[in-house]
């Protein structure tokens, strides 16, 4: 160095530099690692620099703790990614001729990679390599997804054909007047002919829109079918920031988004279908990982869970089949990861009397109170262990054990049989039962009837004989009515049976359960008794909740000059309709071989491909 060189100067360092000048080159150097360290932060993520960097969604807040307590992997660690699938015949038409073969029903692996946050979907989010092949799975249903139609030659001006036309008028009205004056929104307001949003979806758009989807597809109401797609394609953004419940996103949105697809092969409900499942992951966030039951769109976090301190088994368990499905269209198997914990939870927790209480902590892990009930927060979870069990074709025995053992003690310690002989299931508290059944506890009649055809060869006809007879007492809350339609919830005391005891639980909301129990019994017995009923809440609809622009509930069954709520929920046309439609079809028309319905009524397939032979 030159400074050497000069007598009897002493270097300060080996480089020749004094102690300030050491320092300053020392700050120099630390500085520009931090830019180029923050560099590499602020780099867009499509930034092949930031993913060899970067751990994969290291930057999603508070994921990484449910890895770190229930061994999961982290949530969106591995990413989804559609590929195009061929796009399916329009209604009507049936393309089976595609063969293909599909093995591991979830067990398949895909590319891992990292993406961005789900919100609205960008073109490069649609590259991502993963494929369905939707011809295959097309190609394994047992029947045509709409059956094999009767001609109008064969089935000329027959009644049952009159009544299908009519319920599907009824669907066209229900989706013209939501169309004419609410849509985007949620719900029409079918009196003040507005639309209403409401507070459960986080601030998603379009509820009856994408619960619409299905059963428009189902009539082949073509037109109105294409302004729905028309409207997800365009019009039903994911960049919402609020806060929604994990439940009703999952089983109208998710559910009618998968079952869109699985009908028609249209890449565009895969797509939002996945997306919108990864905005749900962060409910899972919990020590147990039982979800809390609102999730925050905005922060990724638990939202109001903080609030509260318990999950309520209803909603933390029906998420089962359309979360396997999440996975199946994905290939990303966290979705499926977070379900199977789920079930792990509940398989290992003590419970009374081999019940269920409704309310579990999901810090804990125990149950909050013994309350129990087949009607509201608890009903779907029994629904989705026995179709859990069908939807994968018969080899989830885990699911079909659990269910049957659940109905066992319902059974023992819920099941009553009035004075009046009307079987009911009554609510449990702590052992102290209120003898009232819920509208909600009515779908239980098909639950048991779809489960009866599995339980063990000594208890099948009892349990088909004790869906019928739930189905009957459940038509008799409808019979007892001024209206024929029957209340919120009605009571078995005081010499007063299958009636609402107070103008409070008399109101009926478009509800479904109990049509779609006739649907089922219609499909296991051919009992024209179940059509009968069925025709009677088509006429008691049309009389009493048709309005000028749409169908309403009402406010007290048992006035015959009932007012109206106002109201056109989303499911009357995801389910109360769909169902009575069904009732009046063939049995292959979505067949109970090829398909489950989701809690909401959106049809999703049953896997084929382990054991049918045919793969
Ligand atoms: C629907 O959203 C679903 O059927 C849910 O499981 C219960 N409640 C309504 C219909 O009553």
């Amino acid at each position: 160095m030159l400074m050497r060189k000069v007598p009897g100067f002493v270097p300060a360092s080996p480089w020749g530099l004094r102690l300030p000048q050491k320092f300053l080159f020392l700050l120099f150097l630390s500085g520009l690692v931090t830019l180029c360290f923050g560099a590499l932060f602020l780099l867009p993520h499509s930034s092949r620099l930031k993913r060899l960097f970067l751990a994969p969604r290291t930057q999603q807040p508070g994921l990484e703790m449910v890895a770190e307590i229930s061994g999961h992997p982290r949530a969106h660690e591995q990413e989804p990614p559609p590929n195009p699938a061929p796009a399916a015949p329009a209604p009507g038409q049936h393309d089976l001729s595609s063969p293909g073969r599909r093995k591991g029903w979830l067990r398949r692996t895909r590319p891992t990679g990292h993406r961005e946050e789900a919100t609205a979907l960008r073109p490069e989010e649609e590259s991502v390599p993963f494929s369905f092949d939707f011809n295959a799975f097309r190609s394994r249903l047992r029947h045509p997804v709409l059956g094999t139609r009767a001609s109008e030659s064969e089935e000329p001006q027959s009644r049952v054909r009159a009544q299908r036309e009519k319920i599907k008028e009824m669907m066209q009205f229900a989706w013209q007047s939501y169309k004419r004056y609410a849509m985007g929104k949620n719900e029409l307001r079918p009196l003040t002919k507005d639309g209403y949003e409401g507070n459960m979806f986080g601030g998603l758009s379009g509820a009856t829109v994408i619960d619409s989807l299905d059963t428009l597809y189902l009539m082949e109401l073509k037109k109105e079918f294409q302004e729905a797609k028309a409207w997800v394609e365009e019009s039903f953004h994911l960049n919402v920031s609020g806060e929604a419940s994990l439940f009703e996103v999952n089983i109208r949105y998710i559910g009618g988004l998968l079952s869109a697809f699985y009908l028609t092969g249209e890449e565009v409900f895969r797509i939002k279908a996945i997306k919108l499942g990864e905005k749900l992951l962060p409910a899972f966030n919990t020590p147990t990982g039982i979800p809390k039951g609102v999730v925050s769109f905005k922060s990724g976090s638990w939202g109001w869970a903080t609030a509260g301190s318990s999950s309520i088994l209803a909603e933390f368990g029906s998420l089962h089949l359309e979360f396997l499905h999440l996975t199946e269209l994905s290939g990303n198997q966290v979705f499926a990861e977070k379900v199977r914990n789920i079930r792990k939870v509940l398989r290992k927790i003590d419970k009374p009397f081999g019940l269920y209480p409704n309310f579990l902590s999901p810090v804990s892990g125990n149950w909050v109170q013994h309350h129990v009930s087949v009607g509201g927060l608890g009903d779907s979870f029994y629904e989705y262990l026995i179709k859990s069990w069908l939807m994968s074709a018969k080899t989830d025995m885990e699911a079909k054990n659990m269910y049957y053992e659940a109905l066992e003690a319902i059974e023992t310690y819920l099941l009553n049989v009035s004075p009046g002989g009307l079987t009911y299931i009554a609510e449990w508290r702590g052992g102290i039962l209120d003898h009232k059944m819920g509208h909600l506890a009515c779908f239980s009649g098909g639950m048991i009837a779809l489960g009866a055809e599995d339980a063990k060869e000594e208890k099948r006809a009892h349990y088909r004989e004790l869906a019928a007879q739930i189905t009957k007492t459940c038509h008799e809350s409808y019979a007892r009515s001024d209206t024929k339609l029957g209340p919120e919830a009605f009571w078995f005391n005081s010499g007063r049976e299958a009636v609402a005891t107070h103008l409070s639980e008399s109101y009926y909301i478009l509800r479904p359960e109990v049509v779609e129990s006739y649907m089922y019994l219609w499909r296991q017995t051919h009992d024209p008794i179940y059509r009968e009923w069925g025709w009677e809440v088509v006429m008691a609809l049309e009389k009493h909740c048709r309005t000028e622009a749409g169908f309403s509930g009402i406010q007290d069954v048992y006035n015959s000059t009932p007012n109206h709520d106002n109201k056109q929920q989303s499911f009357f046309l995801a389910e109360t309709l769909k169902y009575l439609y069904l009732l009046f079809s063939e049995d292959d028309v979505l067949s109970l071989e090829d398909w489950v319905f989701n809690t909401e009524a959106h049809p999703l397939p049953v896997n084929h491909s382990d054991s049918s032979g045919r793969t």
